[in-house]
């Protein structure tokens, strides 16, 4: 049975009481989760050292504070650092938030080794847009989705910006799954994907912070973790 209350105020904001996603929120799960992703190596396979993935969308969509939220994570304190690079002691994990990706793309390998191959994308989707995205911006992430498609590569969704989308949210990040206009909002990406909302993760990046926050760390977790099984997956396949 499917029990669920909804509170309405003036029509705009509405929580539902039990969450449309299940998550922990505690200290300690996110303690287990990056220490799971700081000793992360991709599975069963000698050639592959670090996963790749690639971070794609629109300028201001948030992949540099992403990639910057990442870091902040991992160095265990807010730092925002060169758009472009890979974690400071980790060679595990290696972004490119670079976008086009094209053949003119500097560092572009014709044919490489499964090494540097990008084993997983990310889009990155401002959610703070999702209702009002144009047909020409639509039309963009599907092209480049058509690319991706191509090449077989496992996709996740980064819906950035929660915070802008619900303004308890905004006030608390763990309210993220409460949020019916959070929950809309993935509902809708992941129609406008053909992704299962399952690969849709909100996530909140620092920008106004000035110390980290076990919510947003999780969120950004969560989405990593699931970013890096489709990655091993996918590396696996290939070998
Ligand atoms: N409120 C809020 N602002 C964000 C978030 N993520 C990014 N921003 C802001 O959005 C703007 C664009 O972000 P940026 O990372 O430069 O986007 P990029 O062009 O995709 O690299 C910056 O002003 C960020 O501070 C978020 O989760 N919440
Ligand atoms: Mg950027």
């Amino acid at each position: 049975m499917l029990h669920l209350k909804v509170f309405t105020n003036n029509g705009q904001q509405s929580a539902v009481e039990k969450p449309w996603r299940d998550q922990k929120w505690n200290e300690e799960h996110m303690g287990v989760m990056r220490q799971s992703l700081e000793t992360y190596k991709p599975n069963r396979s000698q050639n592959v050292r670090t996963a790749n993935i690639l971070l794609l969308g629109q300028i201001g969509a948030g992949k540099s504070s992403f990639f910057n939220t990442v870091n902040s994570i991992f160095r265990g304190k807010i730092t925002s650092q060169a758009c472009i690079g890979s974690f400071g002691h980790s060679v595990t994990l290696k972004f490119n938030p670079m976008v086009p990706f094209t053949y003119h793309t500097p560092g572009y390998i014709k044919n490489p080794a499964l090494e540097n191959k990008i084993h997983c994308v990310a889009f990155v989707i401002d959610g703070s847009t999702v209702d009002e995205m144009s047909d020409k911006i639509l039309k963009q992430l599907k092209d480049l989705q058509i690319t991706v498609n191509q090449r077989g590569l496992p996709q996740i969704v980064l819906l950035t910006k929660v915070d802008k989308i619900c303004p308890d949210v905004n006030a608390d990040v763990t309210k993220t799954f409460t949020s019916s206009a959070v929950c809309s909002a993935v509902e809708k990406v992941a129609n406008i994907m053909g992704l299962p909302r399952a690969r849709v993760f909100p996530v909140k990046n620092y920008e106004n912070e000035t110390g980290l926050v076990v919510g947003i760390n999780i969120l950004v977790l969560e989405a990593m973790k699931r970013c890096l099984d489709l990655a091993d997956d996918f590396i696996e396949e290939q070998v």
